[in-house]
């Protein structure tokens, strides 16, 4: 069994859980913070046999489509410099994020 790890865009999120749950997957939608835009995103976390990895992969890879954002994030901010102007820089924010991690057990208890 894997557990599915995968960031995603907010605007994604209700469309993504709504196919995965209607093709049979077990999921858990938690509300996050990106570290790099400190903007809102939605983690899922999927448990599926390993059998079903590439088919919940698939699902993912369909409904998660990249964006172009403009930030000026504080986190460019250099360490050490207070008068510094951040300038807008855009950045490609991807479809998904997953990390696939091997299961050793499931317990419902
Ligand atoms: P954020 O950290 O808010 O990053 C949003 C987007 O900003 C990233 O999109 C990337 O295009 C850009 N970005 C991130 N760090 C950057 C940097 N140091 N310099 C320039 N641009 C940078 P994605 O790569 O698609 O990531 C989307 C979200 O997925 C991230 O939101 C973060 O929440 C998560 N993520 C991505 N890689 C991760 C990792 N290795 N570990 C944990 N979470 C990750």
């Amino acid at each position: 069994m894997k557990l599915l790890i995968a960031i995603i865009q907010d605007e994604d999120a209700a469309k993504l859980v709504t196919s995965l749950m209607s093709e049979g997957y077990g999921v858990t939608k938690l509300a996050t913070t990106g570290g790099f835009l400190r903007a809102g995103n939605t983690t899922l976390l999927i448990g599926v046999d390993d059998c079903k990895l590439d088919g919940a992969m698939s699902v993912i890879e369909k409904v998660c489509h990249s964006r172009k954002q403009m930030t000026s994030a504080p986190s460019q901010m250099p360490a050490g410099i207070t008068n510094y102007t951040p300038y807008p820089i855009e950045v490609v924010v991807g479809g998904a994020t997953v990390f696939v991690l091997n299961v050793e057990q499931l317990k419902k208890l």
